[in-house]
């Protein structure tokens, strides 16, 4: 006899659970467990790190839930940890960020076998950045980029798009060493005073994720520099929201968590029922500045 609804179990595991993308990212996935009556739980570490997710996620495997949603730490370091779940033999889609090439079950790579990919599409994301950048300086000037650390998919491709987009299409933008956080806006403000005393014509600055935006916002406030410095943030939390109504960031670019958190669940679902399961599903991405950020249907799109 089939499994019923009521006893499928789904846990999902997000870089860190304190990070208002995936809190965003569990309430979608809970609203496609109440949609279909199924259980989703949410277990996860502090911090964004591979040496704290395996020991979470090898836990998970012990209680073994019908499938897992992860988003891996490092596309890397993830592989052998997500291996044991893959032999013993629980379904595995990774949500947000990808092991190996991100390419599954296409016979090629060490991370070939999770069943699917559901996020956003984070080169184009990047080239979205460095578009509305360039645009705001006049296509001239110095800018960096403050991202997390590398071997992280998502931040990685944000990174590599940015670059492909502003030596492709503007060529007077000078895009600087990348500022590596750690996740840790306080330590990326404090690289943004940095970045100002070494080059004091920067003008712009990519946060590459939430903490990178938050903290290069708060370092560019800190210096006085909000009239002179471009500021384009990747993620849409309340604080980088507020940032925009004050005039200090110019743009943000909000994914849409809930929306792969949903899709996610619906995706292990389908696979738990003997359906077939597309091997990437691409969400969108909302765009909000000046212009819009008082518009009722964006309230939706904040973390
Ligand atoms: O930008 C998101 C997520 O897409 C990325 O993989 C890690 O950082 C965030 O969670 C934001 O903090």
């Amino acid at each position: 006899m089939a499994q019923a609804q009521e006893d499928i179990t789904i846990t999902l595991v997000p870089g860190l659970t304190t990070d208002a993308f995936y809190i965003t990212m569990n309430r979608g996935a809970q609203a496609a467990a109440e949609a279909l009556g199924i259980t989703v739980d949410f277990q996860g570490a502090e911090e964004f790190d591979p040496v704290l997710q395996t020991p979470v996620l090898d836990a998970v495997i012990a209680r073994g839930p019908d499938a897992i949603l992860i988003a891996p730490t490092d596309s890397t370091q993830m592989i052998e940890p997500l291996r044991r779940a893959n032999e013993a033999g629980i379904p595995i889609i990774t949500v947000d960020t990808f092991i190996d090439d991100g390419m599954y079950q296409d016979g090629a790579g060490d991370g070939d076998f999770p069943l699917s990919y559901v996020a956003s599409d984070n080169i184009g994301g990047g080239r979205m950045a460095a578009r509305f950048m360039a645009e705001a300086m006049g296509g001239e000037g110095k800018v960096y980029v403050s991202n997390v650390r590398p071997g992280i998919s998502t931040t990685d491709q944000r990174e590599e798009g940015f670059k492909a987009e502003m030596a492709e299409n503007f060529p007077g933008i000078e895009v600087l060493d990348t500022q590596y956080n750690e996740n840790d806006a306080s330590l990326a403000a404090s690289q943004f005073q940095a970045v100002l005393a070494r080059s004091p014509d920067i003008g712009g600055v990519f946060g590459a994720n939430l903490f990178s935006a938050l903290g290069a916002g708060n370092g560019v406030e800190g210096a006085d520099k909000a009239d002179d410095i471009t500021v384009i943030a990747f993620d849409a939390p309340q604080s980088i929201v507020d940032n925009i109504s004050s005039g200090l960031v110019d743009a943000a670019i909000a994914q849409h968590p809930a929306e792969i958190g949903y899709f996610g669940v619906m995706a292990a679902y389908a696979a738990l029922t003997g359906q077939s399961v597309p091997v990437s599903i691409g969400t969108g991405f909302t765009v909000i500045n000046a212009d819009n950020v008082g518009d009722e249907n964006i309230a939706k799109f904040i973390y």
